[in-house]
């Protein structure tokens, strides 16, 4: 696929941010590479990150029982999904790479963040079980995916034998059970260890590679997984 939109998940509080100035060096960087770029801010949307019942407008199909899968999956068919999740939707339909930009937070993405990929991911819109449209079927394929994302702990403590272990483990949940479950080639993630304790030369050193990276986004070849038909399932 060639990359025309890019969207920029971005998941922090503070416009000061080292995460707010990695957003901000992507979206100066990829415009000027003549890329479109949408920016959703969870935090200043206050977007909603529950799933629940008011995501499904009018009747549920079993009033006994709430199975939010089920039942966002009918409604997704019917179009009676929430207009909020429609709107999200819609962006994603355009992007032909998504970055999602998030400090991490007990080893995974913050819960905004995290309540963003529950709702918009939706059953039959990201993924159908039923159809077998997931992974290298998945129904975001041909969109590619990557995750930028800040610690507090130094890259020294996430390897295999560091306290933290390999920062591939903490990846692997995020890069292949979503963004891979839905279709997507996934792009090395970017990690910019522990800019808080950095000095400032590092800080900009860190911004530096991300967007030189940025400046040849178009040319990276995707991670390798195993392909779907090696599996029984
Ligand atoms: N840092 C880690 O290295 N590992 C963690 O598991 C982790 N969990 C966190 C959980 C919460 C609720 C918060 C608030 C911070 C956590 N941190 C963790 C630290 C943040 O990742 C770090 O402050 C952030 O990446 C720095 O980027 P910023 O300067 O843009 O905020």
């Amino acid at each position: 696929t060639v990359i025309k939109n890019v969207l920029i998940v971005y998941a922090h509080q503070d416009s000061l941010s080292f995460n707010a100035a990695l957003k901000n060096a992507a979206v100066k960087t990829l415009e000027s590479q003549g890329y479109k770029v949408t920016v959703i801010d969870l935090y200043a949307q206050h977007f909603e990150p529950r799933a629940t019942r008011s995501d499904i407008t009018g009747e549920l199909s079993d009033a006994k029982k709430f199975s939010y899968m089920q039942e966002v999956g009918t409604a997704f068919k019917e179009d009676r999904l929430s207009h909020d999740i429609k709107i999200e939707m819609e962006k994603l339909k355009e992007a032909d790479l998504v970055i999602f930009q998030f400090p991490l937070y007990w080893f995974s993405m913050p819960a905004i963040l995290k309540g963003w990929v529950d709702r918009v991911f939706a059953n039959g819109f990201a993924f159908n079980y039923a159809k077998a449209q997931i992974y290298d079927t998945g129904l975001m394929s041909g969109k590619k995916a990557m995750l930028s994302l800040t610690t507090g702990g130094p890259e020294t403590l996430y390897t295999n034998k560091g306290l933290n272990g390999d920062m591939n483990i903490i990846l692997w949940p995020m890069q292949y059970g979503i963004l891979r479950f839905v279709g997507f080639d996934v792009l090395k993630a970017q990690v910019s260890y522990a800019p808080a304790m950095a000095a400032d030369t590092k800080r900009k050193s860190m911004l530096d590679n991300w967007t030189t990276r940025l400046k040849d986004i178009a040319k990276e070849k995707p991670l390798e997984f195993i392909p779907i038909e090696n599996f029984d399932y």
